[in-house]
């Protein structure tokens, strides 16, 4: 293995999304940390020559269907751990799981979890900064009348608790439904570069939400921000630790994206020792997630005129965590 630098300044991971036989060329260019399909059928997730691969069911037809790509300018090394897949580069760690289709998603949550997170350390990678989660039948009741998101957010503390996680140590996430397929995740861990977690002064952290939204709370920061960039979390029309303008897509769309202009502002950055603020047009590999197919066009008329019109952005038709929130929106500021 060749002895790069690995910690010259503005090193980051390459992200991109591309359609799905575009990004078989990808991976022929670079070495591929990860990559997940978001496509019409869900998948264990598989090491193949062309690195760690997940396929979630995200898309309803093929030409709705895209590949999110992680790069390294490095050599990787991949792998696979009773079910989770993964790949490093000497700075950063990408693993996937899937826990299958099941009438009660705590225990297996944690479990998968637990492994994920063990991997986490035992590769030496220990500092998760980004998670995504696609929650099958989010909005469903499971076997005992918990609704899955809850069921899973249940588990996910209790893998947290038994990390000894601190709200420090608290990656952004994106937590959303799918089309089916059980429960896909997916993390972004790095060696030595420190996260640090942000907050929106207008919401709750999400962490410290009420029972009333389930009997743990969901575990993610609003943001982090990790070797100049910031990852925002799947962003939604909350304040405080309500939802807003139920009913309403286009309020809910404004409000989410005064969320995400809040959260990596200037003056929310400064608050949290963070030098440089950014606006929604330095936001690139957006993700749009929308509860009804037929709110798709008012969503993408807001979001093209906040978004840099060079950015990569796609929008999927899947359930959101809460009943009554059409939008999710989340990216990463450059
Ligand atoms: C919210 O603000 C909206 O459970 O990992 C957004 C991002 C949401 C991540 C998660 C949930 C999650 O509460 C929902």
């Amino acid at each position: 293995m060749t002895q790069t630098p690995l910690k010259e300044a503005g090193y980051t991971l390459g992200a991109t999304l591309a359609d799905l036989d575009v990004a078989d060329t990808i991976g022929a260019r670079e070495n591929v940390l990860g990559r997940i399909d978001y496509t019409t059928a869900a998948a264990d997730p598989v090491v193949s020559a062309g690195g760690p691969r997940l396929a979630l069911h995200m898309a309803r037809d093929r030409g709705e269907a895209f590949s999110e790509v992680w790069t390294s300018p490095h050599e990787v090394t991949a792998g696979e751990h009773d079910g989770v897949v993964y790949a490093h580069d000497g700075e950063f760690l990408f693993l996937a799981g899937r826990i299958p289709e099941s009438g009660s998603y705590a225990t297996a949550t944690e479990k998968a979890y637990l492994t994920a997170l063990g991997l986490v350390r035992e590769l030496g990678y220990p500092r998760c900064y980004r998670m995504w989660n696609f929650v099958g039948r989010i909005n469903q009741d499971n076997a005992e009348g918990l609704e899955n998101y809850r069921d899973f957010c249940l588990g996910r503390a209790d893998a947290f608790a038994h990390m000894r996680f601190n709200e420090t140590e608290i990656p952004a996430a994106t937590g959303i439904g799918s089309h089916g397929g059980g429960i896909g995740f997916y993390f972004l861990t790095s060696r030595s570069g420190e996260p640090i977690a942000i907050e929106n002064p207008q919401q709750w952290a999400a962490y410290h939400y009420p029972q009333r939204y389930g009997p743990k709370a969901p575990k993610f920061a609003r943001a982090t921000r990790l070797g100049g960039r910031v990852y925002v979390s799947g962003t939604a029309s909350i304040t405080g630790h309500e939802s807003r303008h139920a009913g309403d897509v286009v309020r809910q769309t404004h409000l989410s994206l005064e969320n995400i202009a809040r959260v990596i502002g200037a003056g929310n950055l400064y608050e949290h020792g963070i030098g440089d603020g950014y606006f929604l047009s330095d936001l690139d590999q957006i993700k749009v997630y929308v509860r009804h197919a037929e709110h798709i066009p008012a969503v993408r008329a807001i979001c093209t005129r906040a978004f840099s019109p060079a950015a990569e952005v796609r929008y999927l038709n899947v359930d959101v965590c809460r009943s009554d929130l059409l939008v999710e929106i989340e990216g990463i500021a450059y």
